[in-house]
């Protein structure tokens, strides 16, 4: 049986709405994987996930690995165990995080290696043990070490770095084993179309369960972002799934959408929540303005998660401000509400074949909110 199936029941333009089948259950897409780094999505409990409308988590292999480890992981009966989450579970495979977070990266054909942001002590990560460790959590999808570029990288570097993340696809496709999971490429190139298209055809040829575009929103223009996508899409989308790395604004959502994205997975709702910003259909909702003082209003009229049916704006500015703990857990389930139900209608407006009218409309009503 395959690892992972996409199986595509409606389109609209170039919108597609379907099923991934995962070896722990179907997915809806288009998708939105909420982030749980540190096995669990900060402030919530598993079943609040799987309300507020999500099918798939994300977990990050370089921070468990990390702490407590992949072996500690597995010991205790894997990652979904674990965190109690029974939904299929991607994670990212730690090149990214590795970039991001660690400290004295050094970057050769056998991996990379690093001193970890947590204790300066010294790691390494080859493309067979990202896949090892991903197989240890019980990952249903894994996802191949890559390196994503530093935002400016030049052309040469760019080039350089996908033919050696094609290598490393290679080496961590021969390493999965028989009972692992999914495994996904990552499409680099930056914002070169020429270089985009050689990284699909070098990851194509490997025959993998699905590709994923990466070093994308990464300080690069918007515009220029939306480009990438509309021409790289169409190389890998007859392949199995289309996953965008790391974006997460609505309006991103909306329009990646409409150009053939799949499945997304981002920080921004979870994250934003943190800091008093709550998503709402005219923008961002500063909760710690004062304007909301004696706001009797839900965050959102007609939002129908826990927090919108209960509480006002003035008792959610009132909880930020004496930086109580059930702001922040009041303020992620409505983000991820927010963001699921989106991506809910996303995958109605495609069955309907209105998509087109309905991302304009949500666009239009977004920029009301600038003014
Ligand atoms: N590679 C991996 N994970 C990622 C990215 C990438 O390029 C991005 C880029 N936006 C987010 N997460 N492995
Ligand atoms: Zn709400």
């Amino acid at each position: 049986m395959a690892r992972l199936r996409y199986q595509q029941t409606a389109r609209s333009g170039r919108a597609r709405a379907g099923l991934l089948h995962t070896r722990r259950g179907a997915v809806r897409t288009p998708a939105f994987m909420p982030v749980g780094t540190q096995a669990t999505v900060k402030t919530l409990m598993p079943e609040e996930v799987a309300q507020a409308g999500a099918d798939m988590i994300l977990a990050n292999t370089y921070h468990l690995s990390l702490r407590p480890g992949a072996e500690e992981v597995a010991a205790l009966g894997g990652l979904h165990r674990f965190m109690a989450w029974d939904g299929p579970i991607l994670t990212d495979s730690g090149g990214f995080q590795v970039f991001s977070l660690a400290a004295n990266r050094k970057l050769d054909e056998s991996g990379v290696s690093f001193r970890s942001h947590l204790d300066g002590s010294a790691m390494s990560l080859g493309p067979e043990r990202a896949v090892q460790a991903q197989e240890l959590l019980g990952s249903d999808v894994m996802m191949v070490l890559d390196e994503c570029p530093p935002p400016g990288a030049d052309r040469a570097y760019i080039a350089t770095a996908l033919a050696r993340d094609a290598r490393w696809a290679a080496r961590a496709l021969a390493a999965r084993s028989e009972g692992g999971g999914a495994l996904m490429g990552i499409v680099q190139g930056g914002v070169y179309h020429d270089l985009r298209r050689r990284s699909a055809e070098l990851l194509l040829e490997l025959e993998l369960d699905g590709y994923a575009l990466g070093g994308l929103s990464v300080g690069e223009p918007k515009e220029i972002m939306m480009e990438v996508i509309e021409r790289t899409v169409p190389l890998v989308s007859g392949a199995g799934p289309v996953y965008l790395m790391g974006v997460g604004d609505p309006a991103d959502l909306v329009r990646a959408v409409g150009l053939g994205v799949d499945m997304f997975d981002c920080v921004l709702p979870t994250r934003t929540a943190r800091t008093g910003a709550l998503l709402t259909a005219r923008g961002r909702m500063n909760i710690k303005n004062a304007r909301y003082k004696d706001d009797p209003r839900p965050v959102e009229p007609d939002c129908q998660c826990p927090t919108c049916r209960r509480f006002s704006r003035a008792y959610l500015r009132h909880l930020y401000m004496a930086g109580e703990l059930l702001a922040y857990r009041l303020n992620t389930l409505h983000n991820l509400h927010f963001v699921l139900g989106l991506m809910e209608r996303l995958r109605q407006a495609i069955a309907q074949d209105r998509y087109e009218e309905f991302a304009r409309g949500f666009l239009a009503e977004l920029e009301l909110g600038q003014q």
